[in-house]
């Protein structure tokens, strides 16, 4: 490992371990306990500097390499994952708050990701095409496009970054990678990952921060192409900076205000399982995650009043106790931003059913008492502490209400990203689900359920969407399959294997083969 500077821990530049230009530094905290967890350098404009000095110095001989011996390096990044799994499934959860199998299953889908990556080394590369022309041969070439810049939220913080990073290095691009300012624990992590795997000085680069530095990033003439998952506010900034720049390329992903269509050929406990999972799973904290339910007539009080009875019982708890089903929210700020989506659903003419938002101190975990790990190294005191006290954390709990859909409410076509849910009633064909499924800026991801394969045929072929599931929760993503949606939800689809697209460009390569040029 390269000088890792300890406490404040720094940026990851040119192979070493580096403290900010700048005097400032960030606490991580654990979303449970609002504990820190450790302190981290703020990147400014010099240090994204230098990152990408590096990235861009390191692109020729990084190139040059085949694609295999490029993968050898993911090869030893995929190994550590999967022998850290359970450990860094913890820390995932420490710093972001979502319960332990959640935790553990960033990191299981950041090594398919590098599997996948890595796989695909080996793999066919480009089109050889009939030329027209008898005597040439004619082919699509895939080239690297050189530096790409990286952003990434907090929400899947092992994860997305693989998504974004892995496929981009197995091309021959090199990276400058910014970690969300709320888990600067995990790229600390990732980037040490990386370290370990040898990989070659300034290949792989990343820079503590804030969205500033995301900026510096994006307005950078060495970047060729960012990758972007998180708000759709800055997503479409993004794009559009990037979009008056000819020759660089932006895919982005943002979020949804997902729905599941529950139509008179449910099985309502299929029904049931896919509402509850996608509704407050990661504590609704997914951009998969569902929040309107719009259920047909015939089934709608049998479906409200199990929907609801489950929202009144789920656990809220500490999100290392394998029981879990829901953590807390990420941080302070963002419980006010879905307490302000309760209350403009109030506002709007909402009929509450569950209101548990504000949790009592009796429904609050107990609070921990375990010595448990820190970023910097070292460990809590333990004692009657341990990790800290439960009261001072971001818990939240279901909000689910009842609604008469209309076109202009505003509760029903902007994304809360929390336990907040609407039951939507239609009456009507799957043309009418599909109007009301569609009456949103958004196009992420959507989910049937039906028995009725005429419905999910229609669904499939007209619900304006990236992601839809049938019979099936509103959430998962396949490394195999595209992920990323249509409308405001984003475009270029920065993840799994369409992240290729972005980070490669294509020449077309006619060559003779006669000895004359006719
Ligand atoms: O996102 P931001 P936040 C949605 C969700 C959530 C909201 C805000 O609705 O409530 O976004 O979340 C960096 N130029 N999603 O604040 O601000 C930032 O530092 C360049 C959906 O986390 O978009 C971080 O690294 N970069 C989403 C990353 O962008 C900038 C997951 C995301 O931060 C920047 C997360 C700028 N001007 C939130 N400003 C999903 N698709 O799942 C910030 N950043």
């Amino acid at each position: 490992m390269g000088n890792q500077s300890t406490n404040p821990t720094g940026h990851y530049v040119d192979g070493e371990w580096i403290d900010g230009r700048g005097s400032e530094t960030f606490e991580s905290e654990d979303p449970a306990t609002g504990e820190s967890l450790g302190t981290f350098h703020r990147g400014t404009d010099a240090d994204v500097d230098v990152a990408l000095e590096a990235a861009t110095a390191a692109f020729e001989e990084w190139r040059a390499l085949s694609h295999p011996d490029r993968a050898e390096y993911l090869w030893d990044v995929y190994h550590e994952l999967r022998d850290r799994h359970d450990e860094l499934g913890e820390i995932v959860t420490r710093e972001c708050g979502k319960e332990i199998s959640e935790g553990r299953a960033d990191v299981t889908e950041a090594w398919h990701m590098v599997e996948w990556a890595a796989g695909n080394a080996r793999h066919p590369h480009g089109d050889v095409v009939p030329s027209e022309i008898a005597g040439k041969d004619a082919y699509m070439r895939r080239k690297p496009r050189g530096v790409v810049g990286c952003i990434t939220p907090w929400n899947f913080p092992i994860a997305i970054p693989f998504w974004h990073v892995a496929v981009a290095l197995v091309e021959g691009n090199t990276v400058v990678w910014k970690p969300a300012e709320q888990t600067p624990w995990c790229g600390q992590v990732v980037a040490e990952l990386f370290d370990d795997a040898g990989i070659p000085d300034g290949v792989f680069n990343m820079v503590q921060g804030y969205g500033d530095a995301g900026e510096a990033i994006v307005a950078d003439d060495r970047v060729d192409t960012v990758l972007f998952t998180g708000s759709a506010e800055v997503g479409h900034e993004i794009a559009s900076t990037v979009g008056g720049e000819p020759g660089k390329l932006a895919a982005c992903e943002m979020g949804g205000k997902n729905a599941i269509v529950i139509t008179e050929h449910a099985d309502l406990e299929i029904a049931l399982q896919a509402a509850v999972l996608s509704s407050f799973k990661t504590t609704g904290q997914r951009c998969v995650s569902s929040e309107r339910l719009i259920v047909h007539t015939d089934v709608y009080d049998e479906f409200k009043s199990r929907f609801v009875d489950v929202a009144e019982r789920i656990a809220v708890g500490d999100p290392l106790d394998e029981e879990t089903f829901m953590g807390p929210a990420i941080e302070a700020d963002h419980v006010e931003k879905i307490r302000r989506h309760n209350d403009l659903a109030r506002e709007e003419g909402a009929t509450v059913l569950v209101d548990r938002f504000d949790l009592e101190p009796s429904e609050l975990p107990e609070s921990p008492t375990d010595d448990v790990a820190t970023a910097d190294g070292g460990t809590t005191d333990g004692g009657a502490a341990g990790r800290g006290d439960f009261a001072d954390g971001h818990w939240v709990g279901p909000f689910v209400y009842e609604i008469e859909y209309d076109s202009d409410l505003r509760c029903l076509r902007e994304e809360s990203f929390g336990p907040h849910v609407a039951l939507i009633e239609y009456d009507g064909d799957i043309d009418r689900a599909l109007e009301i499924h569609d009456d949103t800026p958004y196009g992420l991801a959507g989910a049937i359920v039906s028995e009725d394969y005429r419905q999910l045929n229609a669904f499939r072929d007209r619900a304006e969407l990236g992601l839809a599931y049938a019979n099936l929760p509103c959430i998962g993503a396949e490394v195999q399959l595209p992920f990323g949606g249509v409308k405001k939800s984003g475009n270029g689809f920065p993840s799994a294997r369409e992240v290729i697209e972005a980070v490669t460009d294509r020449t077309a390569w006619t060559i003779s083969n006669e000895s004359e040029i006719e």
